[in-house]
Formats: structure tokens, C-alpha cells, sequence
């Protein structure tokens, strides 16, 4: 399935070319308190902000029926043909390269490195016995890292159940998998947590519930017949609400887990991380401003509410009724608070306009129950984003202002590319400066971040095309059986930054950027 596509089917995609009132997000303006982007260095951030870049399990290691491992459901989807017959059967076959690939890591100069575990591989029924291969690839990788100094961040759940579970009982839909999931989190905590302090329940649970749910666009690719993909299983109206709920109950479990169990010895970190676009009204009508506090509340109050506030945004009850569970006394006051930091991936802004017809629709899902239209304006195919900086300073601010200033780690941020094997991605470069300078500004205005991510360490395959588009620092050239990697300018100019240079004005020459 084309990326194109997928923005229609997400975001209802609409193309407007007509004149409105409000800039475009790349014409946003600096104040004179920015940061000058050509001024900063990696030593303007404190020396206990973290620096890093990510990959994730199903996206990387390849290797998908060896040693052990069982299949999980983006396997099950990826083999249904979304992506057009491709699949990460082999992908990057980082769990073989993993030294090679760690030496890169090391290479590069980054201080933290964010990868997810495999549930199948670890546990290939789901529950019950640990598989030693996996738990020992597992091991060995954690070792590397540690070796070169860099501090693991491990993400538990990366899109990819085990199948088995979905097949035994409906995955995210049944709370059945409410207790697998903590058990599963034990299993890592006991064994990993002597050298992991970051941990992360859930990848985007917003894109998981939207995606795998409602659209069906993402792993397990559930949706109503009457969505854009004519899913053959799913029930867009019920079935996310109800895996949301599930998700919040698991990472609540999880938390708790922890906290009783783990924390005192291992004095570690747990967070679930959300998907963000920054929304901009449209026009600066009433119905347009309140439209985008809607979709704000339905993408990321969502899941926020519930973990700062114990309950689900008032809107989200109103609009969705009855299909939204409730949760009892005892379950609020566990989910609230139950986060030690926010992860956030963030790549791009988005403006929304009213749709309050959408509230007339006789059956409808989370998308017709938010009433508002997201727009996707200028760019037909997320092959390059805008640099728009200054939505990620939005951001940053929603979250002090809204939900108390949380502990924030960025754990996605970068720039999407066709993979056509050049290794000069200036725009990966501009993109990465202009964030960082924000980020920075973000920070000197009382955001409590503590660790930026680029996405991703390597090109890999994607989560919504396959290998049509890569966002790595590396090219990974899978016409050649080695799958060599070679490193992009976006790679020694992260490096450079990190060392402590500065960047500023060597955008355009691959000369000027030392080698490591
Ligand atoms: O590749 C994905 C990742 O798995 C989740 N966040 C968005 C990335 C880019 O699409």
C-alpha cells in the first residue's frame, strides 16, 4: 500500500489549494528569543540530556521464524499483502548484525540507544515458558551496548502481539491480554532490569488503536467494512475503544508492577509513548479552534487524560457515549500517575477545520466521533515533511501547560525520504537542525525533556510502506546480500553535533562534515 494512500485513509486526506488566513507551518516566524540554529551545540543541552537514535524489533531484525521465534501480528500483516508482497522476513537481519550494528551506534557518538523486544521471540506462545535463544540475543545486545557506554531504551511492545494470543482470544480486545502483557513485562523487568532503566510499555498506543482498530492501516489491520481498506474483520466502532482501554489497563498493571516489585532495586524509569501532530486551526473561527481541541483530546487526551487525570476527556465520553468503557473507582486511581515520563514521536504539524456532520452518521467511528477534518495541505506523499520546528516547540508547551509539565522523552523525531540509495540527505540535515534548535528553545521555556531520538538509526522497514521510504541515518542496500550499511551526511553531521560542534552552515557540502 502506498504511503499516499495511507494519509487518505488516516488523516482523511484532503487537498486544499484554495486561500485561508492562517501561514504555512514552514512560513512560522522566529521570535527573537529563539535559538539561532546556527549557533548551537550539543554543549548547550545539559550533559545528562540523553541523545539517540531507535529502531524497532519487527522493523530490524529479520530472522522472523529462527531460533525459535513465533510469528506476531505485524508479521501476519505484512504477509497479507499490505505492503504490495513485501515483509521484514529479512529486513536489516540485525539479529545477526547486531555487533556490526552496535560498533555503528558506538561510531556514531550516540549516548542512548532505543530499541523494542521481540514479545515472540521471547515468549513464543505468548505466556508460559522464556525461550533461550531469544533471551539470549536479548542479553547479548543489552552487554553491547553497556559495553560502549550507551544506555539501553527498551520499548516492550513495538505493533507487534504475538499472533498466537490474537488467535487464541482477539488480542487487544479481549482485557485477556491485559494479564499476558504484565507477565510478559515481568519476564523482562526480572531479566533485563539489572541494565535497563528505561522502559517503555507501549509504542504510539494512539496509532495502534487508531491504525489497527479503526482504520485498519497499521498491524492487526482491523476495521469495518464500510472504511476506506474494506476490512474483512473488525468493528470500527467498538473494537478501538474497547483495545484502548485495554492498553491503559495493561500499562497501568504494568506501572504498578514495577513500582512494587522492581523499582526499589533497579531504580528504573516506565513510560508509554504517544503519537503527536501538532494541530493548528484553520481559521481562527470558534468552530475551527474548538474542532481542534477535539482532535487533540481524541489523538493524545485520549490515553493523557486517563494517566494524569484518572478518566477520558469529557468530549471523548460525550461523542463516543457508551462505547467507551468506563473504568471503576479502583482502576482510575491506579491508571492516574501511573507514567514516570511521556514518550513522544512527532514528525509533523496539521490543520483541522469542523465537521460536525460527521455526529449525524448512523454508525460511526473514533474519527466521525471526533467531528473534525484533519488536513493534509501541500505535500501529496509523505516523501519529504516541511520543516516546521515550531510545532514541536507546541508541543512541548501543550504538555507543560495541559498535563503538568511531564518528564518528556522525544523518541521519534526525523525526516522521511524515498530510498533510492543517496546518501546525501541534506533535507534529513535541515530537518535535524531546525528540531534540535527547537527542542532547545523548548527547553530554556521550562520543558521538562530529557532525551531526543532521531527515527531511525538504520533505513528500515517502514511501518507504512515497507521499503518505499526510509528514514535512517543509515542506507542499508538490500540489493546486496551483506546488506551493507553506509553511512548518510545525516550521519556524520549527528555525529559532529555530538561531539560537540558546530553545525551551523556546512548543510550543503559533504566535504566539510568530518568523517568519524
Ligand atoms: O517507522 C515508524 C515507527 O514504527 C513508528 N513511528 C513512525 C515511524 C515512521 O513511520
Amino acid at each position: 500500500m502506498s504511503s499516499f494512500v495511507c494519509l487518505v485513509v488516516v488523516f482523511v486526506l484532503i487537498n486544499i489549494n484554495n486561500t485561508r488566513n492562517v501561514v504555512a507551518f514552514s512560513e512560522y516566524s522566529s521570535s527573537d528569543d529563539d535559538v539561532d540554529t546556527n549557533k548551537y551545540t550539543r554543549n548547550d543541552f545539559a550533559s545528562d540530556f540523553v541523545f539517540g537514535a531507535g529502531t524497532s524489533a519487527y522493523q530490524v531484525e529479520g530472522a522472523v521464524l529462527e531460533d525459535g521465534r513465533t510469528y506476531s501480528i505485524w508479521d501476519t500483516f505484512a504477509h497479507s499483502g499490505f505492503y504490495n508482497g513485501a515483509n521484514a522476513d529479512v529486513t536489516c537481519d540485525g539479529y545477526h548484525k547486531y555487533k556490526e550494528d552496535i560498533q555503528l551506534i558506538a561510531d556514531t557518538g550516540l549516548e542512548a540507544f532505543r530499541f523494542s523486544i521481540s514479545w515472540s521471540r521471547l515468549i513464543p506462545n505468548g505466556r508460559g515458558s522464556i525461550n533461550a535463544k531469544g533471551l539470549q540475543y536479548y542479553n547479548n545486545f543489552i552487554d553491547e551496548l553497556i559495553s560502549y557506554g550507551i544506555q539501553p531504551h527498551v520499548t516492550l511492545h513495538h505493533d507487534d502481539l504475538p499472533q498466537i494470543l490474537e488467535d487464541e482470544y482477539g488480542g487487544w480486545i479481549s482485557k485477556k491480554a491485559v494479564k499476558d502483557f504484565v507477565a510478559y513485562a515481568d519476564c523482562c523487568f526480572r531479566e533485563f532490569g539489572d541494565r535497563v532503566l528505561h522502559w517503555t510499555t507501549f509504542n504510539e498506543v494512539n496509532v495502534f488503536t487508531l491504525g489497527g482498530y479503526d482504520l485498519g492501516f497499521t498491524p492487526p489491520g482491523r476495521c469495518s467494512p464500510f472504511g476506506i481498506l474494506n476490512c474483512t474483520r473488525g468493528n470500527s466502532t467498538y473494537e478501538p475503544y474497547l483495545a484502548a482501554h485495554h492498553l491503559l489497563l495493561a500499562h497501568a498493571s504494568t506501572v504498578r508492577l514495577y513500582r512494587k516489585k522492581y523499582k526499589a532495586m533497579q531504580h528504573g524509569f516506565v513510560g508509554i509513548n504517544i503519537f503527536f501532530y501538532w494541530f493548528e486551526p484553520y481559521t481562527n473561527t470558534k468552530e475551527d479552534v474548538e474542532a481542534t481541541q477535539r482532535a487533540n483530546d481524541f489523538y493524545v487526551g485520549w490515553f493523557l487524560n486517563p494517566l494524569v487525570n484518572g478518566d477520558y476527556p469529557e468530549i471523548v465520553k460525550k461523542n463516543a457515549g457508551t462505547r467507551v468503557p468506563s473504568f471503576t473507582k479502583l482502576e482510575s486511581e491506579r491508571i492516574k500517575g501511573s507514567f514516570d515520563f511521556v514518550g513522544i514521536n512527532h514528525y509533523s504539524s496539521l490543520y483541522v477545520k469542523d465537521n460536525p456532520s460527521s455526529l449525524e452518521m448512523d454508525v460511526r467511528d473514533v474519527v466521525a466521533d471526533m467531528a473534525a477534518t484533519i488536513i493534509f495541505d501541500g505535500i501529496l506523499t509523505p516523501t519529504q515533511f516541511p520543516v516546521a520546528p515550531m510545532g514541536l516547540q507546541k508541543i512541548l508547551k501543550y504538555l507543560k501547560e495541559e498535563y503538568g509539565n511531564p518528564p518528556v522523552y522525544i523518541h521519534e523525531n526525523g525526516q522521511v525520504q524515498p530510498r533510492n540509495g543517496t546518501l546525501n540527505d541534506t533535507p534529513r540535515i535541515e530537518y535535524l537542525q531546525a528540531y534540535i534548535g527547537a527542542l532547545l528553545d523548548a527547553l530554556r521555556n521550562g520543558s521538562n525533556t530529557k532525551g531526543y531520538f532521531v527515527w531511525s538509526f538504520l533505513d528500515l522497514f517502514e511501518l507504512l510502506d515497507g521499503y518505499n521510504t526510509g528514514y535512517g541515518l543509515y542506507y542499508v542496500d538490500m540489493y546486496d546480500k551483506e546488506l551493507t550499511r553506509y553511512p548518510k551526511l545525516s550521519a556524520h553531521w549527528y555525529a559532529n553535533f555530538l561531539k560537540g560542534k558546530n553545525m551551523s552552515g556546512i548543510l550543503p557540502n559533504v566535504d566539510a562534515i568530518d568523517s568519524f
